[in-house]
């Protein structure tokens, strides 16, 4: 076996199903032996950072590490903005890059696609990935890779591999996984007695489940706990799409910018339990009430704390086991009202309001079943909170531009299901190209383009700037020169007419171009933007 085929078998046996990527000189030899050996499928894009989301999508909906394949220096380098993106949201994609070979690298010529040196590469990923490894050493080679993937698995977060072009195809040894760490038995159970003791004591405990607990294929587990212990559960702004097969959500805490009985539920809470949850702005920043964190119980990172005191080394999976086994079997749900979705669009030649969208494509979801949504930032996500739960990924907290499309030919690769993309005109502009992979895949994602011909997240903000003006371009227009079908609807009734064709269409990406006036947002949008301004005022 060579070192490729060694690395190839090792990223299948610890869960990786499919590689994004796109060649370069420095790649092409280790993407030979992708192609040759047929360990996992290579699906190339048109951009690297087009690579790095969809890697990071599939990653994200199938819980499991996706990989993205580039070349270095300008390959690498252009997708450091989605690996950043992963390392925030904590998802386990696992970087490949080629590199010069050692002679190469000693000719005394500077190399092309070399930054300042020719390790700044390797440099750089160390910022946006939590652990690395150049493949420049055959004999060590199997327990470099063994150790760099079990940290994505055990860390979910990016890493980096690098393989210089004359190792590619050297003889090299199976990687063996290394055993999961076990945690200390008593200091688990410590932690346990702990938390239900906290918990039994709270008046009104809540549980907020994070995106660690999808990461680590915890939601069907979690889900029993929160029965068991009869607690109410609902998702952050980051965490929204967690637990949509379980049917017990009862809303997602967005501040001021959220229904206020969720926002009360949580931040009236004497024991809110915050499991896999970033603690970032996006999730915490609008609190109506400022949440005491020290009053809360935080399982994140592979530790627990509670109020000043910290539980190291308690994986998420280990701690919910734990309480699973110590609350024993007897479900005691509490009823609590559920957050309630707009349906019934008015189909008329009214026009179109970003909440509109929800409205139809809640309706469009009832009647032909739930699809997965890839969503970019933008209103686009802020309406994507006024849909009801199904499976969602999307840049809640990093908050990139040019996820939304990439993202949902991941999702569509990674499960074979038919995704929904929501997307802007400005991000739309960045990534929506990628949509021209989608004939020889055989992708026909539904897109809903929310034209507004604006940056206008941005101009909410600043309202006085014209800069946040765009143009308004044909994308549905666009669409055929893609190998997709287009439309531009600007009413009601063209857009719930629009949605139903869409989803009886199969076999071609389907575009949806959403005239929107500039200044209109969604009810989320506008309550967030509310509460933001009143709070820094
Ligand atoms: N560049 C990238 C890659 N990501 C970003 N988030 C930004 C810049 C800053 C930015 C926003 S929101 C926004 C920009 C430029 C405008 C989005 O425009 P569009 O996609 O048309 O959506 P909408 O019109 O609904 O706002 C953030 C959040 O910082
Ligand atoms: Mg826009």
């Amino acid at each position: 076996m060579n070192l490729t085929e060694s690395l190839l078998q090792a990223l299948q046996a610890h869960g990786a199903r499919l590689i994004f990527g796109i060649p370069g000189d420095f790649a092409l030899p280790y993407f030979r032996i992708i192609e040759s050996s047929g360990i996992l499928p290579l699906y190339t894009l048109s951009h690297e950072p087009g690579v790095g989301f969809a890697a990071d999508a599939a990653a994200r909906i199938g819980c499991a590490p996706a990989v993205a394949a580039v070349t270095y220096g300008a390959g690498a380098l252009n997708m450091i903005n989605s690996v950043a993106a992963a390392y925030a949201e904590k998802v386990p994609l696992v970087v490949l890059s080629g590199a010069p070979g050692k002679d190469e690298a000693r000719s005394g010529l500077l190399l092309h696609h070399q930054a300042k040196r020719i390790d700044s590469q390797f440099e750089i990923f160390k910022e946006v990935t939590c652990d690395q490894a150049r493949l420049d050493d055959a004999a060590q080679a199997p327990t470099e890779i063994a150790r760099v993937l079990a940290s994505c698995l055990r860390r979910s977060e990016p890493v980096y591999l690098e393989i210089p072009r004359d190792m590619v195809a050297v003889e090299c040894a199976t990687v063996v996984p290394a055993a999961p760490a076990v945690p200390d038995p008593d200091a688990l159970d410590a932690c346990v007695e702990d938390i239900l003791e906290r918990l039994s004591r709270a008046r009104a405990p809540v549980l907020m489940v994070g995106v660690e607990v999808r990461r680590y294929r915890l939601e069907h587990r979690v889900a029993q706990l929160a029965r068991r212990l009869g607690l109410p559960v609902v998702s952050g702004f980051m965490g929204r799409g967690l637990l949509a097969d379980e049917d017990m959500l009862v809303g997602t805490y967005m501040g001021v910018a959220g229904t206020p009985e969720i926002t009360r539920l949580v931040e009236e809470s004497d024991g809110l339990f915050l499991l896999g949850e970033i603690i970032c702005d996006t999730n915490f920043a609008v609190s109506q009430t400022r949440i005491d964190m020290r009053r809360t119980i935080q399982a994140l990172d592979g530790r627990v704390t509670l109020g000043y005191h910290t539980y190291p080394e308690i994986p998420l999976a280990a701690l919910v086991d734990r309480m699973l086994e110590r609350v024993g079997a007897i479900e005691r749900p509490r009823p609590a009202a559920r957050q309630a979705f707009p349906r019934g669009l008015v189909a008329d030649d009214a026009p179109i309001s970003p909440s509109d969208v929800a409205t139809a494509i809640n309706d469009l979801l009832a009647r032909h079943g739930r699809m997965p949504i890839a969503s970019d930032m933008g209103d686009c996500l802020f309406t994507a909170m006024e849909i009801a739960p199904t499976p969602l990924v999307a840049p809640g907290y990093y908050a990139t531009m040019g996820y939304g499309v990439p993202a949902g030919l991941g999702l569509q690769a990674a499960t074979g299901e038919r995704p929904l993309i929501l997307v802007g005109d400005g991000a739309f502009q960045m990534t929506g190209w990628e949509l021209g992979n989608c004939r020889r895949y055989g992708w026909d994602p539904i897109v809903v383009l929310f034209n507004n011909a604006s940056w206008e997240m941005l101009r909410t903000f600043q309202p006085e700037s014209r800069f946040n003006d765009l143009d308004r371009w044909d994308y549905a227009g666009i669409a055929a020169g893609l190998g997709g079908d287009g439309v531009r609807v600007d009413t009601r009734a063209q857009l719930q007419a629009a949605l139903e064709k869409a989803a009886t269409a199969r076999g071609r990406f389907q575009l949806i171009e959403v005239t929107l006036p500039r200044g209109v947002l969604s009810t989320t949008l506008a309550r967030f933007v509310a509460g933001v301004k009143r709070l820094s005022a």
